[in-house]
């Protein structure tokens, strides 16, 4: 049998004469910080401190034992960051210059001290670049040149952090006879039969020796002969269980084992959980253009999406754990699918086996992201070897649907003046539109892919065009108000976003000791975004008096607006359901503490968005789209029942009322005319829509002109939990429970209540309740001063 031996042991990190102890799998910079060497980067303006890191060579040691009993042994690196020499013994194994791939080394009857040679990315990139010419891009750093982790040279939300390392497990593998090189399972659906197509590649030591292949899955068995390196088996289970998205059933798994044999002894075992489903992308034709629907099990799919990024600038610092925790939390806020986004990496298998789980839809980018990128050696070759290796990695996983081809390379070709620019050159279209899908189609025939994102389906239409295909609503947060997402129906919106600051313990902890202001130091560092900051402004000023000099106001008012806009996008889009199919907020999450996009702050905790996106993320939604309130019901039975509405003045009058009837069928929208009367008219009033516990509120003014009363609301305290009760309109209240303390949780962002109303928020991690603290970490609107 293959015998596997993890190689974590004896590492040593040598810079310049130094040697320091080593972590693998791991990096340089966590290493260095482990030894004291560098200060944290996430820390203060810790990243420009450590720059130099990244133009360095490093290398990692340890010694390799002789080895017996086996007629060969490889050496094996499931990840090598980036451009690295091996050698064993001083005897040069082979050289590496790509991220996304794993490697591979006969070292049979070799023994001694292996050493890693690191290189810094930059220099490659740089002489790359040297050899096939500029190329542009959003930024000005050289990821489009070799095949790392793009945005480890630093993003709109992330720090230039170029690192290098062992970042993925290496092993030592002895065998014998023959070894299992590659297998893809092939799986569908069959008139309620589950099947599944292995197709098995085998890398021999003895050329002659008969070999069959076992599988079994789910009690079915098969076997199947291997002709000189290669052989497939055909599983049919009938009965199979569906493998459903969370919210229309059930994740059952099956375990495929595949067993290699010769004379009837096991040579090599191959395990992988598979799921029963099929999957299609709707992308034809009708009257609003080219639509963009994905159809798991022939379900139609409103995709409740979410743009994930790297969890941690260091992937190699990311634990299972970890991957559970921040999908968990997605999972939690109603998400069904999750875009793995294209200046990342093809995740680990903890992250599909996380989603495979929880039933999480996976939308997996090609590492290609906001640049043009030469096709020509020695890139192509990386190219076609890191999709090859990767496409047929992740095809067991029944969460991942779609393959797509890049992050806005073909938007930036038409829109961003690269293709006068490029004057012929090269720049990934024979990527996204040739080798990408040849690639998929030849391997894993089974699930769709789509050339970019965003992408009309051909060059006839503008590659960014809302009628055709995905789309990414951008102009919003640049340059225009929030409600301008609702002048648009996108057939599917895969990218849309709206930045706020992490919550005050991140911020405390990241920047310890500064005087927090929008523009201090620490805060400005902390806030990567092309004006970022203006653009927070002006959002704010759309709706709010500016509160200068008042940190803490902007910062609740910041996050207020990033649940406003982002709440605005979804209900109008979900409300048009079926013509729009989609909506994947950018972003869930980031890679160290800073103001973005994402809904989770760097140190995981939830800003007001993520508890908004509960609701708008939930099965049922009720929304008030200019004169008619939209019941958006995504559940599999039909919502029938009886809206209340409410014409309010903000001091609580009640100006109108009626009660109106509406019945919205299975996966469909509904639309009840609001009555002339209860529109309500001027800045004093409001419109107040509830069904079956659920609400939707309507103030037609922007905050600053409304004359909110002062807000009265009396507070209790409890083991667990704040309870508000309100004698006025309370808009928009929040618990910042980690202002409590920096482990407290709260189960809820902005709520408003009328007056009367109360809410019980539940918090963690709060040992000492006491009811004036949480009066102070207690924020909602107020009249203007
Ligand atoms: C899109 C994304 C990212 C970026 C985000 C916010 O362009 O694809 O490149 O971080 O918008 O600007």
């Amino acid at each position: 049998m293959l015998q596997a031996t993890p190689l974590t042991e004896g590492w040593i990190l040598r810079h310049e004469g130094e040697a320091l102890p080593a972590v693998v799998p791991g990096c340089v910079h966590t290493d260095l910080l482990a030894a004291g060497v560098i200060p944290d980067p996430f820390l203060g303006l810790g990243e420009r401190e450590v720059a130099w890191v990244g133009r360095r060579e490093w290398t990692y040691e340890t010694d390799l034992a002789p080895s017996d009993g086996h007629e060969q042994t490889d050496l094996v690196f499931d990840g090598l960051d980036t451009v690295a020499e091996i050698r064993l013994d001083g005897q040069l194994l082979g050289r590496t210059r790509n991220m996304h791939r794993s490697y591979r080394f006969d070292v049979t009857g070799m023994a001694g001290r292996l050493s890693v040679r690191f290189v810094s990315a930059y220099a490659e990139a740089e002489a790359v670049r040297g050899q096939l010419g500029e190329r542009p891009g959003a930024y000005a750093e050289p990821y489009q040149y070799l095949r790392k982790m793009a945005c480890s040279f630093g993003w709109d939300w992330g720090p230039t952090l170029v690192t290098a390392g062992i970042w993925r497990p290496v092993r030592i593998e002895r065998w014998s006879t023959a070894r299992i090189a590659r297998v893809r399972p092939l799986v569908s659906v069959e008139q309620g039969v589950g099947v599944v197509e292995l197709a098995v590649e085998v890398e021999r030591a003895r050329v002659e020796a008969p070999l069959t292949v076992e599988a079994v899955v789910g009690g079915v068995r098969a076997r199947a002969a291997i002709d000189k390196a290669s052989g497939a088996v055909r599983l049919e289970v009938p009965e199979a269980r569906l493998w459903w998205p969370r919210g229309y059933g059930e994740q059952p798994l099956y375990e495929v084992e595949l067993t290699l044999l010769h004379e009837d002894g096991p040579l090599d075992v191959w395990r992988r959980r598979i799921g029963f489903r099929t999957v299609e992308l709707d992308r034809s034709a009708d009257e609003h253009g080219t639509g963009f629907c994905l159809v798991v099990n022939g379900e139609r799919i409103f995709a409740r999406g979410v743009n994930w990024i790297p969890d941690d600038v260091f992937p190699s610092r990311i634990t299972r754990e970890r991957y559970r925790e921040r999908l968990g939390q997605a999972a939690a806020a109603g998400v069904d699918l999750v875009r793995v986004w294209g200046g990342g990496i093809y995740e680990s298998e903890d992250f599909y086996d996380a989603c495979d789980e929880s039933g999480l839809l996976v939308w997996q980018d090609f590492p290609f992201a906001c640049a043009a990128y030469p096709e020509e050696q020695p890139l192509r070759g990386e190219v076609e070897a890191e999709a090859r290796e990767n496409v047929v990695r992740l095809m067991p996983h029944p969460s991942l649907v779609l393959w797509n081809g890049n992050n806005e390379n073909l938007w930036g070709f038409r829109d961003w003046g690269w293709e006068g620019r490029l004057a012929g050159d090269s720049w990934g279209e024979g990527y996204y539109l040739g080798l990408l899908p040849r690639v998929v189609a030849e391997l894993d025939p089974t699930r769709p892919y789509t050339a970019g994102s965003p992408w009309s389906g051909s060059w006839e239409h503008h590659p960014n065009d809302p009628a055709h295909g995905t789309h990414h609503s951008w102009e919003v947060w640049n340059r225009l108000d929030y409600a301008a997402y609702r002048s648009e129906v996108p057939r599917f919106v895969a990218e849309f976003g709206w930045q706020a600051p992490p919550a005050h313990a991140t911020l405390r902890r990241a920047l310890a000791g500064e005087e927090l202001a929008a523009d201090s130091p620490g805060m400005l560092h902390h806030q990567k975004a092309e004006d970022g900051n203006g653009k927070l402004r002006r959002g704010l000023e759309r709706y709010f008096a500016f509160p200068e000099g008042d940190f803490d106001r902007w910062h609740y008012l910041t996050q207020v607006n990033q649940a406003r806009a982002v709440a605005a996008g979804i209900e109008h889009w979900r409300s048009h359901w079926p013509v729009c199919a989609g909506t994947v907020v950018w972003q869930l999450n980031d890679c160290w503490p800073v103001t973005s996009w994402a809904a989770v702050d760097g140190d995981g905790r939830e800003k007001p968005l993520y508890h908004e996106l509960r609701r708008l993320y939930a099965d049922r939604l009720l929304t008030v789209r200019g004169r008619v309130v939209a019941v958006v019901n995504q559940a599999g039975e039909e919502w029938a029942g009886v809206l209340r509405l409410r014409r309010m003045s903000v001091e609580g009058a009640v100006l109108g009322e009626a009660e109106l009837g509406f019945r919205a069928g299975r996966r469909a929208v509904a639309e009840v005319p609001v009555p002339d009367e209860l529109e309500p008219a001027g800045p004093k009033e409001f419109l107040v829509a509830d069904a079956d516990g659920l609400r939707a509120l309507h103030f037609p003014s922007p905050d600053r002109e409304i004359p909110y009363p002062r807000p009265e609301f009396d507070v209790t305290v409890a083991p667990g939990a704040v309870t508000v009760t309100a004698r006025t309109l309370v808009r928009d209240l929040l618990l910042q429970a980690d202002r409590l303390h920096p482990a407290a949780r709260a189960d809820r962002g902005l709520v408003t209540l009328l007056p009367g109303e109360r809410v019980t928020i539940g918090v963690t991690g709060w040992e000492t309740p006491d009811p004036d603290a949480a009066r102070s970490a207690l924020y909602c609107m107020e009249p203007a001063s």
